[in-house]
């Protein structure tokens, strides 16, 4: 383990793990298939994976076990470990949010005064609770805090959601959020010169992976005098590549843009006398 290489911890089997992974590889690591392995070293990179379960990462990370990882901003702060955030990273989105029966009524946060609240996220939910002023008590609960209404131990659960299945399933719906999460790059505090150095050549090439992710390369074929009006619809990081074709009244124009916001502008385009219009996925982008 002393061998110099950067120490990334990462979840071993969970949520996180294949998106981590994907990230990586998005990087151009070459990282074997992983399967039981408790630490993996990448092929074509000084980088050495340590998979652990989520909830001992940011201790490992501040202990110095490993140099950086990466886990849910929700059990990082419930933890409260001593760590730097150097990325959020946009993926393992949920919010952790309170829930009540769905056959009962939770106009405002103070009607939690007196009730007994489950979850797995006991120190977030204080702090809620603290800053909104509401004096209930907490049922800390390690698993499956969903079923607790229905068992009579609790009145309301503070539980992660995404989709929103899991209480719909136990016949709960959402009141409020107590905390949003998604997961995040962290780093200990005193990591080493040299292998700062290694991260920072690492970040860069995590930046060029996430901006690839969020971004498409836009392409068409337009007639010269419909120009000036696509250029004003196109939503472009810069102004868009204008390049010659066979027909000397069309050009064919290139452009990068935010993913999300190709559907919302095909149809002007269109209008606006676009035709061809091609969106290709972008591997990495150096801004
Ligand atoms: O074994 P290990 O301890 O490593 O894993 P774990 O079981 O503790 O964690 P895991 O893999 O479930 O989650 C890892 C991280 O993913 C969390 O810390 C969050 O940051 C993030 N994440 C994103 C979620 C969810 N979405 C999520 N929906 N973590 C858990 N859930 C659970 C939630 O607890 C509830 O049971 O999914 C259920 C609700 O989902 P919906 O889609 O039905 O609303
Ligand atoms: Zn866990």
């Amino acid at each position: 383990m002393l061998n110099g290489n950067l120490k990334l911890a990462l979840q071993k089997r969970g949520r996180l793990t294949d998106k981590s992974l994907q990230l990586l590889r998005n990087c151009g690591l070459d990282i074997e298939d992983y399967s039981e392995r408790l630490i993996v070293t990448a092929r074509n990179f000084a980088l050495d994976i340590l998979f652990l379960r989520d909830d001992d990462i940011p201790e490992y990370v501040s202990d110095g076990v490993a140099d950086i990882g990466i886990v849910g901003e929700d059990v990082l702060y419930e933890r409260n470990a001593d760590v730097e955030v150097i990325r959020k990273l946009g993926y393992g989105k949920c919010n952790l949010s309170l829930a009540i029966p769905e056959n009962k009524t939770l106009n405002d946060i103070s009607e939690l005064n007196g009730k007994r609240i489950a979850t797995s996220y006991p120190n977030l939910l204080k702090k809620f609770l603290e800053k909104n002023k509401i004096n209930a008590t907490i049922v800390e609960i390690s698993g499956s805090v969903e079923i607790t209404p229905s068992l009579g131990v609790a009145d309301a659960i503070c539980d992660l959601v995404s989709t929103g299945n899991t209480l719909k399933l136990n016949k709960l719906k959402k009141s409020f959020d107590v905390f949003t999460s998604e997961a995040v790059l962290i780093k200990n505090k005193s990591i080493e010169e040299e292998k700062n150095k290694l991260l920072d050549i690492l970040l860069v090439r995590i930046d060029s992976a996430l901006n690839a992710k969020t971004s498409k390369y836009l392409m068409m074929n337009a007639p010269k005098s419909a120009l000036n009006e696509i250029e004003k619809i196109i939503p472009s990081l810069k102004s868009p590549t204008i390049l010659p074709l066979a027909d000397p009244t069309m050009v064919a124009v290139h452009a990068v843009i935010p993913a999300e916001q190709f559907w919302e502008i095909y149809k002007k385009l269109k209008d606006a006398g676009a035709s061809d219009i091609l969106l290709l996925p972008i591997e990495n982008m150096i801004l």
